[in-house]
């Protein structure tokens, strides 16, 4: 109810020091941020509520897996030690809530739009403001355009021929409807075994009838091991706030697993290193991935790796045929691995078969099912977990175009040598900043460590131009023709460009290739931004208010 009364009182002249784009964890924290620091901020948020991804990601089963105790704000005490999570794994339903209550704890409501689509964002060189339209035409000026549109938000459905004819009911993981879709006495299939898949198949085959899952490429997927969590553990927990956000900010991936191992995993027999990986696989999580220390780094270690999930694949599934089916052949963790409860178990059931459309691609989706190559199914309902066009896909549903009119979309067309500035800034794009944008920690982290960085670092940003009568501030080429260059040259001395995935743009088709994520390490990352930032924004063009002179 106070939420709705804060909406009513909020039309206001459409022209803000501040234009954020996204009412998820991004959006939110930033406006409470340029808030508390005195800017005028409007959020405009396309769905009907808070809750970014986790408002339309609701498909059954659907749960984060960072750990709950880190999936959440570390900027304010207080709210830590309010908010208590129930499992180890925070489910869809209760992180809405969380952003529910971060809302309105800190009444943010009252400065969001929701139900607007913002469609285009130009940035006018006369006067150094973007101009910034929605979907109904209405102008909005700002002095910084900021967005925080995620970077799994802009869902892929193939382009399957006669889709339009099927006769059932479809529907895409990623914008599942609010209301409870009855799998009870249907025939259900669900095409990809990603991370939405892998998480979805267990609970669909519960209840459906039959579930067919068509399969192109297996994922690895290890125990989750989820478990309410004990009082005594939370209370540990929240007494430990301080030294949870120290870690977690200054660690490789914004988690707070402990390298196992700080060896090879080429270093320890085989039968030490079994151990070895039965001492994580037990444990759950994603600790597994760092049991060794050059899992992603050295291809004969990862394939100790992946060859012990494999045999865990053959001890689980008892049909031999299907279990060689689930076995995946490409580097583990190379490409999304995904946590599990009941995954490889499904398979055991009577009412679940296994399709391979490597072998067999589906042809058709028909009025009455899904055809492959090989053999045609019934289906009542068809589960597109087909992901996402990741990192550059949310970024470009808006028409964004800096001086010149250029288009970010055809700024990036050259592919990753012309890229970001920090995965925060574009050169050519004065006064605008992406939070969590490609070549940031971003998607290979734990994303509510990430964002708060982000957000701290724009604020800290904003204040600073204010402080020193700056006007604008832009991303010089040479510093982000240089950024470029070390990402690339990071990721390439890993295995994560050695296997196509959404991390590098695979699973779209016509999408320019490039690792599009910063594997440098979240705390290491930090401190290059900070850098930055205490050398009078290194890298950047700073332009005066007054004089009009470049300040640096
Ligand atoms: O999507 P995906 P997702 N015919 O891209 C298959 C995050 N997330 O939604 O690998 C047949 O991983 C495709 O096959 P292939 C997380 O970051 C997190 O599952 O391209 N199949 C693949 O199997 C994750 O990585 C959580 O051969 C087709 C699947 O669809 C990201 O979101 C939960 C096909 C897509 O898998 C995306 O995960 C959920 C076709 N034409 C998501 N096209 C948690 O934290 C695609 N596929 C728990």
């Amino acid at each position: 109810m106070a939420s709705t009364q804060q909406k009513s009182q909020t039309i206001q002249p459409n022209d803000f020091d501040a234009v954020v784009i996204g009412a998820g964890f991004s959006g939110l924290y930033m406006l409470h941020r340029l808030r508390e620091a005195g800017f005028s901020t409007r959020v405009y948020e396309a769905a009907p509520d808070v809750g970014g991804i986790w408002f339309a990601n609701r498909y059954p089963g659907a749960r984060c897996d960072s750990e709950s105790i880190i999936y959440n704000y570390m900027f304010s005490e207080e709210l830590y030690q309010e908010w208590t999570w129930s499992s180890r794994y925070p489910e869809q339903k209760e992180i809405l809530s969380y952003l529910q209550y971060v809302a309105d704890k800190f009444e943010l409501r009252r400065d969001i739009q929701f139900n607007t689509r913002i469609m285009a964002a130009h940035y006018d060189e006369q006067t150094n403001r973007w101009k910034l339209q929605t979907e109904d035409g209405t102008r909005i000026t700002a002095k910084y355009f900021i967005t925080g549109v995620g970077n799994l938000s802009s869902s892929n459905i193939p382009k399957f021929t006669g889709l339009d004819s099927f006769e059932g009911a479809w529907y895409h993981t990623g914008h599942w409807p609010h209301e409870k879709v009855e799998f009870k006495g249907k025939r259900v299939g669900v095409i990809g075994t990603g991370s939405s898949g892998i998480q979805s198949i267990p609970v669909i085959a519960e209840e459906a009838d039959h579930l067919f899952v068509f399969q192109r490429t297996p994922g690895y997927s290890t125990p989750a091991k989820n478990h309410p969590y004990d009082p005594e553990f939370i209370r540990q927990t929240k007494a430990n706030y301080s030294e949870i956000k120290r870690q977690t900010r200054e660690s490789t991936a914004g988690y707070l697993h402990k390298l196992m191992n700080d060896r090879s995993a080429l270093e320890d027999d085989p039968d030490v290193r079994q151990r070895e990986y039965q001492k994580t696989w037990d444990r759950g999580g994603f600790g597994f991935g760092r049991t060794y220390n050059d899992l992603l780094l050295n291809p004969s270690s990862n394939e100790t790796a992946a060859e012990f999930i494999r045999s865990k694949i053959s001890e689980t599934v008892r049909d031999p045929k299907v279990a060689e089916l689930l076995k995946p052949t490409y580097y583990y963790a190379a490409k999304r691995p995904v946590l599990d409860t009941n995954y490889y178990e499904t398979y055991n059931r009577e009412n679940v078969t296994l399709v391979d459309v490597k072998s067999a691609p589906i042809a058709e989706i028909t009025p009455r099912g899904l055809k492959t190559t090989e053999a045609e199914y019934e289906l009542d309902i068809i589960v597109f977990a087909t992901g996402y066009d990741g990192m550059t896909g949310p970024l470009f549903k808006i028409d964004i175009r800096g001086r010149d009119g250029i288009s970010l979309k055809e700024k990036w067309a050259g592919g990753p040598e012309t890229r970001t500035y920090l995965g925060l800034t574009n050169a050519g794009f004065p006064n605008m900043f992406m939070i969590t944008g490609p070549e940031s920690p971003s998607a290979l982290s734990n994303l509510p460590v990430s964002i708060e960085q982000h957000v701290e670092w724009i604020g800290d940003c904003l204040e600073y131009l204010r402080e020193h009568g700056i006007e604008t501030i832009e991303a010089k080429a040479e510093a982000e023709e240089a950024w470029s260059k070390h990402c690339r040259e990071v990721a390439e001395s890993t295995l994560f460009t050695k296997t196509d995935s959404w991390y590098n743009g695979a699973n779209i088709e016509g999408k320019p290739r490039g690792f599009l994520i910063y594997v440098g390490g979240v705390g290491h990352y930090r401190k290059i931004c900070d850098e930055v930032a205490a050398k009078g924004y290194e890298g950047f063009t700073l332009l005066s208010l007054s004089s009009r002179e470049t300040i640096s």
